[in-house]
């Protein structure tokens, strides 16, 4: 039997749902500015979350959640590189944590889903130390001002995936391929994660404090000795990198001795070393949507984006990076979601018994869904039986990982409601909450939301195994 506390929840990130992006006091975050100088489709509106969380909070409860994972947006809390506070932000998150306690929805925050500032991404963004510094601020700020209402606190979201697409692939700002400073980006966010950590402990802060990893476990398309050795690599790249780091104090000493033959990581102080090795997180949030199937890359070799219908693909989780490591490949006999996810649910079931069995701390499921095209603009809700399809087969996953002795302690589906997907627009929907964002966003509940409400309610025994 699942324990009785465990949290079933739904997920979202300030600058995906908010909107509002110049109300209330709020700064341009860096997406702001590289969307709009770029001309392309931003979340200035999103989901009109700014105006409608009553309503989104109200059907969370309604939808039998018991938690809701979401983001603060550090652009609406403080103003300037000085660090003056802008009291309207403050209030705005005030109101949102205090709609979830009295709904009986715990709040499950995130100090850093991606919407860094311009006027830090001004200074350098995060492959200057100052940022690592000026977040920890941020930080103190957040705990002061919600420490008494908030249990669960993750530093970062994703710091994988914001630093190799902003500064390796390039296709996230601030979009450029430069691999001192994704070294940079990474160790600086890794830095400032161990510091807020520090400052969570000398706050004496009632509660517990994670980190959100991409997860990607790793398989390997064979047994073959240089296949290990690109899975190796690969799992530093995906995953050691991250998670060594936050839950053991360790950064993966083979990655740093490739990376230091080409690269200058002077940078990297003692003191540094010494503050990730003392100050290491509670527990863990695993983002799950595809696993990284891993076959050796011989130099020199061209890498297609190509999907199993042998089209470019779509999907980032496919991107190859060059030179760190090693191809993800895709697999020809998978089957793909829409947006060319691989869908392997027995792929969370192993990472998580991985992951148990080499950090052995709490893990919660952070994130994990499916995106389609829907035409939300009908009478009729969504229909989505792919979604409870896919989401079943998931939670079974995690159930039987639990059943084997994981110590996995809550589940957040992706998406509370549709959003703005980064770069992909309004197109790719995750949400179980449909939203009409032509029709003055309105709300319409998919069957995907019923269907989870009785997941939620009868504590994951309505789930087919
Ligand atoms: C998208 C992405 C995101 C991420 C999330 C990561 O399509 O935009 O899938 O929605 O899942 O922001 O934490």
């Amino acid at each position: 039997m699942l324990d009785k506390n465990f949290l079933w929840g739904t997920a979202t990130a300030s600058y995906q749902c908010e909107g509002g992006w110049n109300e209330g006091g709020r700064v341009p975050s860096l997406w702001d500015e590289y969307l709009h100088k770029n001309n392309l489709e931003n979340g200035d509106n999103a989901s009109d979350h700014y105006h409608r969380y009553k309503e989104d909070i109200r059907l969370m409860k309604e939808g039998g959640h018991k938690a809701y994972r979401f983001s603060l947006a550090w652009p609406r809390i403080i103003k300037n590189r000085e660090g003056d506070v802008n009291q309207e932000g403050i209030q705005f998150y005030h109101n949102i944590i205090d709609e979830c306690l009295k709904n009986g929805i715990e709040p499950f925050v995130t100090l850093f889903h991606w919407d860094l500032p311009q006027y830090w991404e001004d200074k350098g963004g995060w492959a200057e130390r100052e940022v690592c510094d000026a977040f920890v601020r941020y930080a103190q700020v957040c705990f002061e001002e919600y420490g008494n209402k908030v249990t669960f606190w993750s530093t970062f979201n994703e710091p994988r995936y914001y630093v190799f697409s902003g500064y390796k692939i390039g296709n996230y700002p601030p979009g450029v391929d430069d691999t001192q400073k994704t070294i940079q980006a990474s160790f600086y966010m890794m830095l400032a994660n161990a510091l807020t950590v520090r400052l969570f402990r000398e706050m004496k802060m009632d509660g517990q404090i994670g980190i959100v990893h991409s997860y990607a476990p790793i398989f390997g398309v064979d047994n073959s000795l240089e296949t290990k050795i690109a899975m190796r690599k690969a799992d530093n790249y995906f995953n050691n990198w991250i998670l060594d780091t936050a839950i053991k104090g360790e950064i993966p000493i083979d990655m740093l001795s490739i990376l230091n033959e080409k690269y200058d990581l002077c940078f990297m102080k003692v003191e540094d070393f010494e503050a990730i090795k003392q100050n290491t997180v509670d527990f863990v949030g695993l983002n799950y949507y595809a696993r990284a199937l891993i076959k050796p890359y011989t130099d020199g070799e061209t890498i297609l984006r190509i999907n199993n219908k042998g089209k470019e693909a779509k999907g980032s989780s496919k991107v190859v990076v060059k030179g760190w490591f090693e191809q993800v490949f895709d697999n020809p006999d998978s089957t793909y979601t829409e947006w060319d996810t691989e869908i392997y649910p027995q792929g969370l079931y192993e990472g998580i018994m991985q992951a148990y069995k080499k950090y052995g701390i709490p893990i919660y499921i952070t994130e994990n869904g499916v995106a389609f095209y829907e035409d939300v603009s009908g009478e009729k809700s969504v229909d989505d039986q792919g979604r409870i399809h896919f989401l079943n087969a998931h939670i079974d996953a995690i159930l039987r990982a639990i059943e084997d002795g994981a110590d996995v302690l809550g589940y957040f589906i992706w998406s509370t409601m549709d959003l703005y997907s980064w770069k992909n627009g309004h197109e790719k929907r995750y949400g179980l909450v449909g939203i009409d964002f032509e029709n003055n966003f309105e709300r319409k509940p998919k069957s995907s939301f019923y269907w989870y409400k009785k997941v939620c309610e009868s504590n994951g025994a309505t789930i087919e195994r």
